[in-house]
């Protein structure tokens, strides 16, 4: 599949290029206006950039009936025999008087025998040329079996085109096959790629399902959100990102607590943060402590609390983690598993199994401005069925932080840009 971008002052130019480039046949993927920003805007006019793709391998030509090719084939054969033995009489006349009657007779009538043989051909050929000449008699009958192959080698090709699609953007081929698969069944409506594409995007959205993130408590308890993950991942930025939400935006009371007491650098990166936001913050190095901090926090709404990067492997981490947990109302208590988009399929798999086992999870997905492949988003919510949460797309806080947007990764999904 050749999946390209074009861009022109209007739409219809944008399209034109591309099936000029790309044929006919090319299929429209996503269209997009791009505004130039800041100074810019006031030097350029709008673009439309259209992407556009279409399948490299061009389409068969359509196979003949196998009777036809076999009796001309055979017709071909026995016209060659007639030439050459017509050739062999003439020279054997020249040579030859004396048997040339008793020769003639003998050749001729198995020349004779040969034209009877062809002619048979030739009609039996006539025979099924008449046949499919007739065909188009039976209009209606035809034209609508024409039509409906039509419909269904065009859908074959947009799901292909899909499915394509989906691989290129790491979605796991078996969630790929079912999303292609769920569509077969549609109408052969002249609008086909219309509906099969909203059909698609419609069914990836609804699969993402409805993103679950912080609401805060209304019976005056704290919420306690815990951030778990692998090493790296970004939890102690994402709780920096929240904390600034819920503070300035909602003027809510936000207390941190970190339990990630394995490095110095750890514990003053959330301290950091904590006096740019005039937070408080409490470093806990047992459950014990946990449960102390936690009931100090009382008067406050939101608690978030930041846990060391623990490996999947590392069993002894991962049972420190599940103590900590369990120190913790489990009506007030919300875990987010912060997962990075950049993290192979393989292990964000063996990633998730480990913390299914310990606790219900929300997750988070960081560091979306790190890939243009969105497929392990997909892959991962349908693995678990955990609701998805926040996203959060570079490293400036407070402002790269957002609730996942199911559409948004439906489009980019399906080969669009946003
Ligand atoms: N590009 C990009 N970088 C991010 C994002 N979120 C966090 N980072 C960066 O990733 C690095 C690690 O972030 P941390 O927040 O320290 O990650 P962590 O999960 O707390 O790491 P540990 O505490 O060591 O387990 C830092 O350099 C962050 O600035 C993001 O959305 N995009
Ligand atoms: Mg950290």
């Amino acid at each position: 599949m050749i999946i390209k971008k074009y861009e022109a002052e209007t739409e219809n130019d944008a399209i034109l290029k591309a099936k000029d480039e790309l044929g006919g046949g090319a299929i429209i993927m996503n269209i997009k206006t791009t505004r130039p920003k800041g100074i810019f805007r006031l030097f350029r006019k709008p673009v439309v950039e259209v992407t556009a793709a279409t399948d490299d391998k061009p389409s068969a030509e359509p196979v003949k009936p196998k009777m036809d090719a076999v009796s001309n084939e055979k017709a071909q054969k026995a016209a060659k025999a007639i030439e050459e033995a017509i050739r062999r009489q003439k020279q054997e006349s020249v040579s030859d008087s004396e048997s040339l009657k008793d020769g003639r007779q003998k050749r001729s009538s198995a020349i004779e025998a040969k034209l009877d043989n062809l002619a048979d051909m030739i009609e039996k050929q006539m025979v099924v040329e008449n046949k499919e000449k007739e065909q188009p008699k039976d209009t209606d009958n035809k034209e609508e079996q024409e039509k409906q192959e039509e419909t269904e080698s065009r859908n074959a090709k947009i799901r292909g085109l899909l499915y394509n699609q989906f691989l290129s953007n790491e979605v796991e081929e078996s969630y790929a096959h079912m999303l292609v698969e769920e569509v077969k069944d549609l109408p052969d409506k002249e609008e086909a790629l219309d509906a099969i594409l909203a059909n698609v995007y419609q069914r990836i959205v609804l699969k993402l399902g409805q993103p679950q993130v912080i609401r805060l408590n209304e019976k005056n308890k704290p919420r306690v959100c815990f951030f778990v993950g692998s090493t790296g991942v970004g939890k102690t930025t994402t709780i920096a990102k929240i904390a600034s939400l819920f503070k300035l935006e909602k003027k809510a009371k936000v207390a941190l607590i970190t339990s990630d007491t394995y490095r110095i650098a750890a514990v003053e990166q959330l301290k950091t943060y904590a006096n740019i936001l005039s937070l408080p913050i409490r470093v806990v190095y047992s459950s014990e402590e946990m449960k102390k901090a936690l009931e100090d926090y009382e008067d406050y709404d939101l608690v978030l609390v930041d846990t060391a990067g623990r490996s999947p492997k590392n069993k002894k981490q991962v049972d420190e983690l599940a103590e900590l947990l369990n120190s913790t109302d489990e009506a007030l208590r919300e875990v987010y598993l912060v997962l990075s988009a950049t993290t192979k399929y393989k292990d964000l798999k063996q990633i998730v199994a480990t913390y299914k086992d310990m606790v219900d999870f929300r997750i988070v997905f960081t560091k979306l401005d790190e890939t243009s492949c969105y497929g392990n988003i997909l892959n991962i919510r349908l693995d678990t069925g955990a609701p998805l949460s926040y996203v959060t797309c570079g490293q400036v806080v407070p402002d790269d932080l957002g609730m996942l947007n199911a559409q948004a990764i439906a489009k980019q999904l399906l080969g669009g840009c946003e």
